[in-house]
């Protein structure tokens, strides 16, 4: 019993701290707007503008949470982030609620991939600091019953799709605990 408790103290330790030093979710938008259409009275920079309020080092998570029957997440190259160009993207997200890992440092862009909605704004480029950090491996459950199948078809330069910190942990450190 004691050891149990001495295993949940740890384990909550280390969570706080892995938190605190290299995992951030960065929820794109902020708590309210999130990734949706911006009307007309809202600012086209306003992505940019929650943006430039945060700090994006190698580790963290963006997570894109919209409708996706109306809105998707395409990451796009510059030129085309520039131009709104939605025909020739690296890679596409359009589950609703996508996790998108920042594996290295660099500047990422990422639009919606409805039509005209990057020109009113649904844009953002982020920038992220710091040294490449090796993308979570898979929980068990999300491993493809194929053993052949590339596990990672979400890769892209730079940003892969990524699990949840809290499944990292607790696969992590359960085997401490019970260890
Ligand atoms: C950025 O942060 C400042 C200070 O907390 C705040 O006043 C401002 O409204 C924020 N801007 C955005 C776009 O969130
Ligand atoms: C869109 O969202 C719905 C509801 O969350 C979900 O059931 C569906 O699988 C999503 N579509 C795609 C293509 O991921
Ligand atoms: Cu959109």
């Amino acid at each position: 019993m004691a050891r149990m408790v001495q295993g949940l103290v740890l384990v909550m330790a280390l969570a706080t701290l892995l938190d605190v030093t290299f995992a951030v979710e960065h929820v794109v938008g902020g708590g309210v707007q999130k990734w949706t259409f911006l009307h007309a009275n809202d600012a086209s920079t306003l992505y940019n503008d929650w943006a430039a309020n945060q700090t994006f080092k190698t580790g963290d998570t963006l997570l894109f949470e919209y409708d996706n029957a109306t809105h998707s997440v395409l990451q796009v190259v510059q030129a085309d982030y520039n131009t709104c160009n939605l025909r020739t993207p690296i890679d596409k997200w359009m589950t609703g609620s996508d996790s998108v890992f920042l594996s290295n440092a660099g500047t990422f862009y990422f639009v919606c991939g409805t039509p005209f909605h990057c020109e009113q704004g649904m844009k953002v480029a982020i920038t992220a600091t710091g040294a490449t950090v090796a993308a979570p491996p898979p929980p068990p459950a999300a491993i493809a019953p194929s053993p052949t199948s590339p596990s990672h078809s979400h890769a892209a330069p730079g940003v892969t799709f990524s699990f949840t910190l809290s499944v990292l942990l607790t696969t992590s450190l359960a085997a401490l605990v019970w260890s």
